[in-house]
């Protein structure tokens, strides 16, 4: 299998943007390996949660820097215990494998902290 191609999505660290993700439209194509990185350089607890995404997607592998430790696999710590909520604590960084499957539009991406949607961290990803 050829390599993953990296997609980057930041969840706001500009002072002006500490409640988006960065960019708020992902693209991808189906049947291609990603390797979505989730990164929360902010001091400000986050998460990355589109459950219709994330049923969609045949997913390898999540592995996490959290507390500067990688760690393999799923539901260690409350970083990842649940794909469709992957949480994002301060100084986080996950890597998420995965192949879509479907081409299709996502409008449901949000961060599931009380008051973040409201402040405009949601997002769609396309499938294409
Ligand atoms: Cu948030």
């Amino acid at each position: 299998m050829s390599p993953a191609i990296e997609v980057k999505v930041q969840t706001g660290a500009l002072p002006d943007k500490m409640f988006q993700f960065i960019p708020s439209t992902i693209e991808f194509k189906t049947g291609v390996l990603y390797k979505l990185v989730l990164n929360n350089p902010g001091p400000n607890r986050h998460s990355f949660s589109s459950k219709q995404f994330a049923a969609s997607v045949k997913t390898l592998k999540v592995q996490t820097t959290a507390k500067g430790v990688v760690k393999e696999g799923v539901g260690k710590e409350g970083v990842a215990t649940d794909l469709q909520v992957i949480e994002l604590p301060p100084e986080t960084l996950v890597e998420w494998w995965l192949i879509p499957q479907q081409s299709a539009e996502f409008t449901d991406l949000h961060c599931t902290v009380p008051g973040h949607e409201e402040t405009g961290m949601g997002g769609t990803i396309v499938v294409k």
